[in-house]
């Protein structure tokens, strides 16, 4: 019944591909700063929030607000019908966007946490072609606490030119962390499921939340674009994890996905795609003491 508004509005997906090995150093931490990043964080804290956000290798950050849209006849132009995303800490929200009038090639997109002081810019690669789909991956760190943030965001072009602004607000919620934590969220109106088989053979999902490791599922989303979550908030047993994404829909369009995998000192994402019922493995991990190995 939700497929309907899984049919692509767009001709073309263009996703910005997280490596296997990507991790949290792209964030840039603002100089001069003196406040404690690994305690907890309001997102009403524009600022403080604005540094600890997650995005893909290559992004920067600069102070001052974004470049305003140049407005003029060749300015890309950008779209979409999201307004509201829910996620959650140790997460990553998915943004789709539709774009087009681009008449050279696309350059980059300019983010900005709404009040914050800084903003950040965040390449696009291989990115041609007058009108597609982009999308924005926005990760948020375990120790950011309940609350609601909005971004402003746009593109530009490698001639220059800024399209217009939209906005997006992120209502996060406060889901289980601590040892380990396993996220995924989607970016289809779909009933995709977390999967997670831990070091006893047990698998965490959706019609069994608990094992006796600790492990557990806190959130089972059935119509959104997630989160989903499972976690050990005290010790995860070592030995060796996997984690699956199911599309239980059984939808006949692509349901692409992000997983995020934190520990008190490590984040990893992965990204892939579900389709047609599919059960997707993504990852084994081993985990020993404080480390994981993939
Ligand atoms: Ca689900």
């Amino acid at each position: 019944m939700k497929n309907i508004l899984q049919v692509s509005i767009f001709i073309f997906i263009i996703l910005i591909q997280f490596s296997c090995s990507k991790d949290s150093s792209s964030i840039l931490p603002l100089e001069n700063q003196n406040t404690d990043l690994s305690g907890p964080i309001d997102p009403a804290d524009a600022d403080l929030l604005s540094q600890v956000l997650i995005f893909p290798d290559g992004v920067t950050q600069n102070s001052g607000s974004a470049p305003s849209p140049t407005n003029t006849s060749d300015s890309p132009i950008i779209s979409t019908s999201l307004t509201e995303a829910i996620s959650s800490n140790g997460s990553t929200v998915l943004i789709n966007f539709g774009y087009g009038n681009v008449g050279s090639n696309i350059g980059g997109c300019y983010v900005q946490v709404d009040g914050a002081g800084n903003y950040y810019t965040l390449p696009y690669d291989n990115n041609s072609g007058v009108s597609g789909t982009l999308q924005l991956p926005i990760g948020i760190p375990t120790n950011v606490i309940g609350g609601v943030f909005c971004v402003n965001y746009c593109i530009y072009d490698t001639n220059g030119n800024i399209s217009n602004i939209l906005n997006v607000c992120v209502n996060v919620l406060e889901l289980g962390s601590g040892n380990l934590q396993v996220s995924l969220s989607w970016d289809t109106a779909t009933d995709q499921d977390l999967h997670v088989v831990d070091p006893s053979g047990t698998t965490i999902y959706f019609a069994n939340k608990f094992s006796n490791t600790g492990g557990q599922l806190d959130r089972d989303d059935l119509d959104g674009f997630g989160p989903e979550n499972i976690f050990w908030s005290d010790v995860a047993p070592n030995g060796e994890y996997e984690v699956l994404v199911h599309d239980y829909e059984g939808t006949s369009t692509p349901n692409n996905f992000s997983i995020t995998i934190s520990t008190p000192d490590t984040r990893r994402e992965f990204t892939g795609a579900t389709i047609n019922g599919d059960k997707v493995s993504v990852c084994t991990f081993t985990k020993s003491g404080d480390a994981l190995f993939f």
